[in-house]
């Protein structure tokens, strides 16, 4: 597994298999991009707070992203949103799928990433690093900024915004 780290931006490839092993078999090289990724910054009075990001599947084949973990929190869970009843709840998701080619938008009111029980209160400034894995057992390891809620409108726009 190849790891190379930008600024704020995690670029993980991997191999299905090693040469050595399969060379009649086509060499299927996946690859998921992490682009802007934050976590944002809450009032020390909450226990749980969320990460964001883009994430890019530049691969030929369909990737299942499940929650990894962290050493800021207890837990870290995958969370939708879902309107329901004209109430607004948000659900786990055991993973995401994500085709090849496809490119997922981690944002507020929609896929996020709940640190769940934090184990002190992220200021902004600070950095935390927590991973993701596919459901193939692959692990990406992320460093993400802390910015708070009070400032994230220009890091969200990173996400949102200037993308394809
Ligand atoms: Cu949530």
């Amino acid at each position: 597994m190849l790891v190379r780290l930008f600024w704020g931006k995690i670029v993980v490839k991997f191999r299905a298999c090693a040469l050595f092993i399969c060379l009649a078999m086509p060499v299927v090289t996946q690859a998921l991009e992490i682009k802007s990724a934050y976590v944002r910054g809450l009032p020390p009075n909450q226990r749980n707070t969320a990460a964001f990001f883009s994430v890019e599947n530049s691969g030929t084949e369909v990737v299942e992203l499940q929650a990894g973990s962290s050493d800021a929190a207890a837990r870290l869970e995958i969370h939708a949103h879902q309107h329901q009843n004209g109430m607004m709840s948000m659900q786990m998701q055991p993973s995401v799928r994500i085709e090849a080619g496809q490119r997922i938008r981690f944002v507020p009111g929609g896929y996020h990433l709940m640190l769940i029980d934090l184990k002190q209160p992220l200021i902004e400034g600070d950095s935390v690093s927590f991973s993701l894995r596919t459901v193939g057992g692959e692990e990406l390891s992320v460093t993400a900024p802390v910015i708070s809620v009070l400032n994230e409108a220009s890091a969200l726009n990173d996400i949102i915004g200037k993308q394809p």
